[in-house]
This record gives structure tokens, sequence and C-alpha cells, in this order.
């Protein structure tokens, strides 16, 4: 487990940045004048309910360095269940992790599953660099395929493995933005494809929480068969609005959540 929490997300963003050029140049162009002062509001990583890496032992990583448990998501038709963590230092990313309830798969994807997660050494997932680690199996371009059909958090999951999904940018804390959708527009400017799933706005201010994402940037992965390019990651805006007592909501949006997940899909 990390020491410091600064640290961990240093290398998230390192292993996130390598294959998701999209990013530095999204950075730049929404924070230009104060680029490192970019808060992120959250980053998310995803996993299966399998106990050897279930949902549980990545949020250990965060428990370890003062982050609490906050919420619990479902999302019954794409077979996901999450949970988000808050640290006591509102300055440092909100955690969003989401595991796939494997039992309610088919049998074929339930034994590919199986298959790769046998393969990760049981001391992996307690290492330093688990979340981040990537894959720890070696799939073909075909299994991939076959999960897409099925689940494309699945297969998001059988290319990528164990890494920060996405970061995403806390527009209440941007200098040169104060919404959503300038956001947006400065986004499309620069010929950045939004996710339009639910619209380009996810959420609202009643909701207290509005969103919009990147489309996964493509990228080349080496399955055992060969190379494909597919969708890698993808970066988020996030805009908060006060509660009733004057704090600004810390909590996710089911219902947003759910398209926001679709960032990943193919373009
Ligand atoms: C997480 C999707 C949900 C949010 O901010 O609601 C999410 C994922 O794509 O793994 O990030
Ligand atoms: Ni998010």
């Amino acid at each position: 487990m990390h020491t410091n929490v600064n640290t961990l997300f240093d290398n998230l963003w390192d292993n996130y940045l390598a294959v998701t050029p999209s990013a530095d140049k999204i950075h730049d162009l929404l924070g230009s004048t104060q680029k490192d002062d970019i808060i992120n509001d959250h980053i998310a990583l995803r996993t299966f309910n399998i106990e050897k890496v279930g949902l549980e032992k990545l949020a250990a990583h965060f428990l370890a360095l003062g982050y609490t448990e906050c919420g619990e998501y479902h999302f019954e038709a794409k077979k996901l269940y999450a949970k988000h963590y808050e640290h006591s230092d509102p300055k440092q990313p909100k955690v969003f992790i989401s595991e796939l309830l494997v039992e309610k798969c088919s049998p074929e994807l339930q034994a590919i599953v199986t298959d790769m997660v046998a393969q990760i050494d049981e001391n992996a997932v307690t290492a330093d660099n688990f979340l981040y680690s990537g894959t720890h199996w070696q799939v073909s371009s075909d299994t991939y395929k076959q999960l897409l059909a099925e689940s494309e958090y699945a297969a998001w999951m059988s290319a990528w493995g164990y890494r920060a999904n996405h970061f995403t940018v806390n527009i209440n804390m941007l200098a040169k933005f104060d919404n959503i959708h300038d956001v947006n527009q400065a986004l499309k400017n620069a010929g950045f494809a939004l996710n339009t799933s639910g619209g380009e706005v996810k959420g609202s201010p009643e909701v207290l929480l509005e969103q919009s994402s990147t489309l996964a940037d493509d990228y080349a992965v080496t399955f055992s068969d060969g190379e494909l390019r597919i969708p890698s990651c993808f970066y988020e805006f996030a805009i908060r609005y006060p509660k009733a007592d004057g704090e600004l909501y810390t909590g996710f949006v089911a219902a947003s959540a759910d398209k926001i997940f679709e960032s990943t899909n193919a373009r």
C-alpha cells in the first residue's frame, strides 16, 4: 500500500496519461494560465466482484490513506455496483470504485473473467502499484470482442485492467470557466468529441451535480493474437452545487453515472 496520497495520485495520473494523449491537451486548454492548479473532483476505478479483487480490495488502498466510505450506487442494467470514498482533506480527489456483478453474467463471460482473475498473483493486489498495474492476463482479440458483445465494462477491463479510467476536472475550482456549458463548448471548439449519451450534460443544479465527459481516446492494445485500436480512458468535468446547509454536495448521481460509464464505448 502507498503511504502518501499524493504519490498514489501522481502514479495514477502518469499511468492514465500514457494511454490518454488527449488529457494533457485538455489540461492545457482548461487551465493554461495556471496549469498546475487544476483540481480533480474524482477519479474512477473498475473491477470484478470476485473476492480476490473485489471493490473492497481496491478500496483498502484508499482507506489506508485516510479515505472513508460515503455512498453506494446500483446499476441494474449494466450489472454494476459502486461505492464512493472521500478524504478528510476536501482538496484530495474523491474516488469512485465500481465492480461487475459477474454471477449475473453469462456462463461464458464468467469463465473468461474467472480465468483472467486466476492469473493475478495474490500479492499483487496489496502491492503499492496495484491500482495502476494494468492487466495481469492475456486475452485474444476474439475474447475481447466476445466480452464486448455482452458487457462493454468487462471488455474494457480485459484490455486495460487496473488503472484510473478517468480523472475529473473540478469546474468549481477553474479560474477561466464558471459553468459546464462553456467548458463543453471550449472542448468542442478544440475538436474533442463529447459523450452524448443522456445528453452532453448529465444531471442538473437540482440534483446538485452536473457532469460531462469526452469519449475515450482510441489507443492500440496488444492482444495475444495482435494489435487492435480500442477506447482507452476519458476526461470528465464536474460542477457541484451547495446543499441547504451551504456546503457543496459531495456525492454522485446514479442516473448520471450510468451514462458516464458509456464514455468508453466505441465512437
Ligand atoms: C465510472 C462512471 C461513473 C461518475 O462520475 O458518475 C462516474 C466509470 O466509468 O468507471 O465516474
Ligand atoms: Ni466520474
